[in-house]
């Protein structure tokens, strides 16, 4: 028996933990964590379990699907990739001339491989600023204002065993969401590091903490706005840095002025001495503020004034940029990464064209803006200067879905969605759901029929990181790459999602390189190695990753990435926007005080959509190696809330807020205040059918569908409420989620 063994990156999560593959005479056994490995040291959570599963799964897309009935309707015939690449491109080109290069947009989701940058390639080639992804959710809110402030984001920045002293895990539950991180956690933790974790629920994160402060969701403004105002009082800030690198210092004593620490107490239910504990330790550097999802998901005005000011206290203290604090990657260097996705094409384009369909809506995220930060990033980074980049620029998928359905402000006919499932994993599910049934042209590419799929005109079966060679480009936002070439063949007629955006490039004659081939794309990335990918996999070292640098600012003849050169405490490049750069503390746009009638109706404040293991969002509940795990949603309550509305743990009940219902299963527990719920999202059942109004029941268990995508309830950046909305629960007249027909929310 022939039994060999391969290694690559796993990518059943963007961790891309180093796995080693065990291939029987052929055929895929196990997976498991490489020892040694560069990303992970060896790590492998359980979903390795599930990979052999995945891979051969019956229910897998294998070949090119065009609908035959009425959108929704489950009628299918298979056709080849040939036909379905010539439809899709005649159709896209009569779109283009009728319309404007402007009128197609892509849904993504979170980084998820070559598809994201493959399709933005396409995008900025082509001339449409309309591709969105749920970077948008995932951390753009926080991105622009780490940018803003200090010229860099520092997203990728886990706490440095040794040197770390206090680490913050504000809205982040690592234990679940970020293992690897976790893995670092805990060894910093071995040297001595305190662990405080900011978190309206006891996360599993939190129950290992020295310090947790369960706060009143959405309320982080004024807690960290808190926190500031103690370390100004009590001169535990950074002074020698504040006076040498700061603007604006002046104005956030100030502003400070206003959250005595009982006023911040009353907001965000804090007790008094656990937010001076908080102030105390975080004075107590090196302090790694970890990156945490919550701060983005707050809604209008909450949002800002939390991410701002989080923004603010790690540049006070002293910890932007340094070892053991919150170290910033810069730009890949040893990847040509906005050469590689034709960045400079898309600024020439846009120029001629027009903006993205909420550039006037939410100026924070679009080209003009794009501008203003890359002008100064790219003195102090060098290279091209975009930063983020793409996280400054997507348009809010409200406005897409608006441009879909009234034309307003100009017309989109076609959609694609690669890596996402947005029907499930977007607020505002409603306006999604009506886009996608009216757009002109819907086309899909995933591992498996999804409920967003199952709308679809075509349907692409890609391949997935089993079948392809794997490069690790994290959207730019880390500047190490690792490279492996393909482990496996594909399967049947699966594709690698470059294959798409290549073969329609090809035949709608856009400029630009496009190699045949998803490797030699990713040789033409690591052009400055001088490497192709097939070497630089097989060489010893098979990864690019610059030395350890800290406090460049010192030392790059320029200071921080913004206009001034220093950390804007007030920055400029939000002023410039149109936004106001000092955001007042503002509750969120559901609350007991901004919004006290509709408190009365629902009276819980509800936050969706936390992590959990095993599941990758709404990915990987057909496998029985990994859904035993996790059959069913869960509504987490508190044993009062529980009595007050006659509730027993294991019941089903409803979660309705303004916006729609769905039902999911109560978990009574101790460890969420009893004024606050926590609902899970990404849910929709495999194995219930797929066609319309079923949809995989999708709207039964859906959270998303009762989640605002209201103009006025989105924060600055356009990014949903997911953890400020309001709601009231009760019982579910049936036992599971399972033997209802489809609900369609709250009219
Ligand atoms: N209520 C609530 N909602 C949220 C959030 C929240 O906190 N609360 N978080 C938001 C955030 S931060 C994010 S990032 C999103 C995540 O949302 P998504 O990224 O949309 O969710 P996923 O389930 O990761 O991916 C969606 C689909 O991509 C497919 N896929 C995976 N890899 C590939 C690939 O390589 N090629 C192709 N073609 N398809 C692939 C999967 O099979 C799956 O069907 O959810 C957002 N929604
Ligand atoms: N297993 C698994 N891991 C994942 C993912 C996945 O789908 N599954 N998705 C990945 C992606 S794309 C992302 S963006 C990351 C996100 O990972 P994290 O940043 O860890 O985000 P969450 O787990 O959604 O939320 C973290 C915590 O925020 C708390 N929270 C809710 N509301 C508030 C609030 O108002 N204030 C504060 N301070 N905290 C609040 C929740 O109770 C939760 O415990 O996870 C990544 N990792
Ligand atoms: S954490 Fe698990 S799923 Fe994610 S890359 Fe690592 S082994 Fe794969
Ligand atoms: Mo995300």
């Amino acid at each position: 028996m022939a039994e060999e063994t391969k290694v690559t990156a796993c990518y059943m999560c963007w961790q891309q933990c180093e796995v080693k593959m065990r291939i029987k005479d052929g055929v895929l056994k196990e997976v498991t964590g490489n020892p040694g490995g560069f990303v992970g040291g060896g790590y492998g959570c359980e979903r390795l379990e599930g990979a052999p599963e995945f891979h051969y799964h019956p229910k897998r897309l294998n070949y090119p699907l065009k609908r035959t009935g009425e959108r929704g309707e489950g009628k299918w015939e298979q056709i080849s990739w040939e036909q379905a690449l010539d439809e899709i491109a005649e159709k896209l080109l009569a779109i283009r001339d009728e319309f404007g290069p402007e009128a197609i947009t892509k849904i993504g989701g979170t980084v998820h491989g070559p598809a994201d940058w493959a399709c933005w390639r396409f995008f900025n080639i082509w001339g449409s600023p309309n591709a969105f992804n749920q970077g948008k959710n995932c951390g753009q809110a926080n991105n622009l204002q780490e940018c803003a402030v200090y010229g860099w984001d520092s997203l990728g920045c886990g706490p440095k065993p040794g040197a770390t002293k206090t680490i913050v895990c504000w809205g982040a539950n690592p234990i679940h969401s970020w293992m690897t991180k976790w893995n670092y956690i805990k060894s910093a933790m071995d040297y001595g590091a305190r662990l405080i974790v900011i978190d309206p629920r006891l996360s599993e994160t939190a129950s290992h903490a020295d310090l947790w402060i369960q706060l009143r969701p959405a309320t982080d403004g004024a807690l960290a706005w808190g926190v500031i105002k103690i370390l100004i009082d009590e001169g535990l800030y950074d002074k020698e840095f504040v006076d040498n690198w700061c603007t604006g210092f002046d104005e956030i004593v100030e502003r400070a002025k206003e959250f005595p620490v009982e006023k911040v107490a009353q907001i965000t239910e804090v007790p008094v001495d656990k937010i001076i504990q908080l102030a105390h330790y975080y004075a107590d550097g090196p302090t790694c503020m970890c990156w945490g999802l919550a701060t983005c998901h707050l809604g209008d005005g909450a949002g800002q004034v939390a991410t701002h000011a989080q923004a603010v206290l790690r540049a006070i203290t002293g910890n932007v940029d340094r070892e053991g604090g919150n170290p910033m990657t810069g730009p890949h260097e040893d990847v040509d990464w906005f050469k590689g996705i034709a960045w400079d094409e898309f600024i020439i384009n846009t120029e001629r064209t027009r903006d993205c369909v909420t550039a006037e809506k939410f100026p924070i995220c679009s080209v003009k803006s794009l501008k203003r930060y890359n002008e100064s990033i790219k003195k102090a980074w060098g290279g091209k200067g975009y930063g983020c980049s793409f996280y400054m620029l997507f348009p809010a998928s409200r406005g897409i879905f608006d441009a879909i359905r009234y034309g307003d402000p100009y017309p989109i006919k076609a959609m694609f969605i690669q890596t996402g499932d947005p029907l499930v994993t977007l607020g505002g599910v409603k306006n999604c759901y009506e886009a996608m049934k009216q757009v002109e042209l819907l086309v899909g590419m995933d591992f498996f029929m999804t409920p967003s799929m199952a709308l679809c005109d075509y349907v692409l079966p890609a391949a997935s990181w089993i079948e392809r060679p794997h490069l690790m480009l994290f959207w730019g936002l880390t500047n190490v790459a690792v490279a492996f070439k393909q482990p496996m063949e594909a399967l049947y007629e699966r594709k690698d999602d470059y294959y798409l955006w290549k073969e329609l490039a090809k035949r709608c004659q856009l400029e630009g390189e496009w190699p045949e081939t998803l490797e030699d794309m990713y040789s033409l990335f690591l052009r400055p190695t001088g490497k192709t990918l097939a070497e630089m996999a097989e060489s010893e070292v098979y990864w690019t990753a610059p030395p350890e640098a800290y406090k460049r600012y010192e030392t790059n003849g320029y200071g921080f990435g913004t206009p001034s050169g220093k950390c804007e405490l007030v920055p400029s490049v939000v002023a410039a926007a149109g936004l106001d750069p000092l955001p007042q503390y503002i509750e969120p746009p559901q609350s007991k005080y901004r919004t006290p009638e509709l408190a009365e109706k629902y009276p819980l404040a509800l936050i969706s959509g936390s992590r959990i293991r095993p599941y990758w969002h709404t990915s990987y509940r057909e496998l029985k190696t990994l859904r035993w795990r996790h059959e069913q949603p869960v509504v987490e309550i508190h044993p009062e809330t529980a009595r007050t509305f006659g509730i027993a743990d294991g019941e089903m009940v409803y979660i309705e807020t303004t916006h729609g219902r769905c039902r999911q299963k109560a978990r009574v527990i101790e460890g969420i205040a009893p004024g606050t719920v926590h609902a899970e999202a990404y849910w929709y059942f495999p194995e219930l059918p797929e066609e319309e109004p079923w949809l995989f029941g999708m709207w039964d268990a859906n959270i998303n569908a009762c989640v605002s995508d209201d103009y006025e309830d989105l924060d600055y950046a356009g990014d949903h409420p997911f953890r400020a909305m309001l709601c009231k629960i009760y019982k579910a007249e049936t036992a599971t989620a399972y033997d209802l027909p489809v609900f369609k929310g709250v009219d």
